[in-house]
């Protein structure tokens, strides 16, 4: 096509309604939008609101620099601390072979769960847990210890095993509450208390439990903070606050293992220090894989140049790359965290694009494209910054294509395109609310926002990544996934919005969640925080439920949206954790990724 009926036919096609090119669209390509112009504003145009930049350059540049990510270098790459983990899990299977009673096996498993080494022993551990499941007489000998119960409860549901919720019958009153003789039992309500977290909908005995401990709980810790303590107190309060802070099914496998290992050092009861070593050296083994992917991404990124040439938006890559860590953290998941990285910088920028820079005409220019799929097209319209920025996720995209093509024979491209326009069509939702100082009511900014969080574009990435298999069948079940697709999707807005609220007001941005929802019906912001807070914890008992639906083959996916939604809590915990080099991220990433644990002592 010549270029100028390119543009001439351009207003007039609608491809879908939400995309429709507005007839300033024609003027914009030809407003020279270099990204060294930061305020551009078009005076000639007649609607003004229509060319205006929002605030530019609010975000710090990184404080890690391309130069020091490329210096790392792990003394664990030595072959010999690999041989080394090695004999550490004979010794590990050895010890677990040796248990007998029931509570000691579950102890182990969960240790060995919250140390981040489970996934060695998963044979071990499934094989234990179906006899405890099929031999245990469930409401006999330990109808009166709580500690066991939940322990156990806790650790069949997340294996997938169908417990009844009336296993804490025995627990209750006459008046039927939780008796209140349990309320110095502190491991006992501790567990209570992160079993309660694997309710699904209409487990009541489960909310109560979940009441009932952490009332106890909090309790404890008010009690016990102040005073000079043991150091068992000591580590007993820190180990509660920690669960209140954020239960032990929302957190990423990882950072908790992390955070665990030190404090399994310091305990003096049952702590097997065979299983302490090997978490450390296994820690540190990951961390050589993580490392080397990191540099990868970093490379990737300096060389699309984002930083320097749109330098309107955030430039996070090490952020990027954590969330990868909390999705999938094996030391053979590499691949996997590296195309997620490179997915997760790219939503970065176009959400920078769309929330803040972009004008109207060019988010409309930028969606038409992504629809398009047509890079062609998109060196003629778009400004220069989008140019830049088109064909780095156009190159991304085919590349991710191209290796599943080689691998697998799928042909997924038009799967991977869809998502991106999907998420665009979204994005501008909300640019052309904001444009025009439209509020939507609380359910219909949510329609549009679980798209907009980019969860199901990161989750159908993940998807194509991890399935392996050629056979047409398991290769597009994405429709089965959809509903927790949806749920993990929703956690990660909700999360988001109670994080960057504040941030997104001072740059300006659509009403998010809580001013929907305090405009809706009149509530404070504390309150409207309260009832988001009430919003994910139901969303979570949907999720679990929808998750007790699917047999093991699609465990690997589930996991990844379960850990989406687990990481969002993690990042947005502390405010915005993913965009304002916070001390809390300073200190993740710094313990996670760049110093090893020390080892040899
Ligand atoms: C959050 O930013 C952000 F950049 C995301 C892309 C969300 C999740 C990020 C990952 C997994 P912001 P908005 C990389 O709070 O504009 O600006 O949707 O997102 O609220
Ligand atoms: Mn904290
Ligand atoms: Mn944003
Ligand atoms: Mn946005
Ligand atoms: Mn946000």
């Amino acid at each position: 096509l010549p270029k100028f009926t390119l543009f001439q036919t351009l207003p007039n096609s609608k491809p879908k309604p939400s995309c429709v090119v507005p007839n300033c669209a024609i003027r914009c390509h030809q407003l020279v939008a270099s990204s060294s112009i930061i305020e551009v504003s078009d005076d000639q145009n007649n609607n003004n609101t229509c060319h205006q930049r929002r605030s530019a350059n609010y975000f710090q540049p990184s404080i890690w620099h391309y130069d020091y990510i490329q210096s790392l270098k792990s003394d664990y790459v030595e072959e010999s601390y690999a041989e080394e983990g090695d004999e550490l899990k004979e010794e590990v299977r050895a010890i677990l072979e040796k248990l007998e009673d029931g509570v000691d096996q579950l102890e182990v498993i969960d240790d060995l769960q919250r140390l981040g080494v489970a996934n060695h022993f998963s044979h071990e551990i499934g094989t234990i847990l179906k006899n405890i499941y099929n031999h245990e007489d469930k409401k006999g000998k330990k109808n009166n210890d709580l500690y066991a119960t939940a322990l156990e409860f806790r650790l069949l549901r997340q294996h997938g095993y169908d417990v009844s919720s009336e296993v804490f019958n025995g627990f209750l009153d006459h008046k039927g509450d939780f008796d209140s003789d349990l309320s110095d039992d502190i491991l006992g309500l501790l567990a209570l208390y992160e079993a309660s977290f694997h309710s699904m909908e209409d487990e009541s005995i489960l909310e109560e439990a979940r009441d009932f401990s952490s009332n106890h709980l909090k309790e404890f810790v008010n009690k016990n903070i102040v005073n000079e303590n043991t150091t068992e107190i000591a580590l007993s309060v820190e180990l509660v606050q920690h669960s209140l802070e954020l239960p032990r099914h929302w957190r990423p496998l990882r950072l908790e293992a992390r955070w665990f290992i030190d404090i399994y050092e310091r305990t003096q009861q049952n702590m097997v220090p065979t299983l302490l070593k090997l978490a450390k050296l296994d820690f540190n083994l990951a961390q050589v894989s993580h490392q080397e992917d990191l540099k990868h991404t970093s490379r990737w990124w300096k060389r699309i140049g984002f930083g320097e040439k749109l330098s309107f938006a955030r430039d996070r890559l090490v952020e990027n790359f954590l969330w990868t860590v909390g999705l999938a953290s094996e030391a053979h998941l590499g691949h996997f965290r590296r195309v997620m990285t490179k997915v997760n910088a790219l939503i970065t920028t176009i959400d920078d694009i769309y929330d803040v820079y972009g004008t109207l005409e060019e988010l409309q220019l930028f969606t038409y494209v992504v629809e398009r799929w047509d890079i062609n097209m998109a060196m003629e319209i778009l400004p220069d910054y989008m140019k830049l920025c088109f064909h780095a996720l156009y190159n991304f995209v085919n590349e991710v294509a191209f290796d599943s093509l080689k691998e697998n024979g799928n042909h997924i491209i038009p799967h991977l395109q869809k998502a991106w326009a999907d998420l665009c069509k979204s994005y501008l939702v909300e640019a052309k609310w904001y444009h025009s100082g439209y509020e939507p009511s609380f359910e219909e900014y949510m329609e549009n926002a679980w798209v907009s969080i980019s969860a199901p574009l990161i989750l159908v990435h993940a998807y194509f990544l991890l399935t392996n298999s050629t056979k047409e069948e398991d290769f597009i079940c994405l429709e089965k996934y959809s509903e927790i697709i949806r749920f993990s999707a929703t956690i990660l807005r909700l999360a988001d919005d109670l994080g960057t609220s504040k941030r997104e007001k001072e740059t300006g941005d659509v009403a998010k969640s809580i001013e929907c929802y305090m405009n809706e019906t009149g509530a404070s912001e504390a309150d409207a925080r309260m009832h988001i807070n009430l919003l994910i914890w139901k969303t979570w008992k949907k999720m679990n439920k929808e998750v007790s639906n699917y047999s093991c083959n699609s465990k690997s996916f589930i996991e990844i949206a379960l850990n989406l939604a687990r990481m969002s809590l993690c990042m947005y915990q502390h405010g915005d954790g993913h965009s304002v080099q916070d001390l809390e991220t300073k200190n993740r990433i710094m313990s996670l990724i760049f110093q090893p644990i020390d080892f040899n002592c």
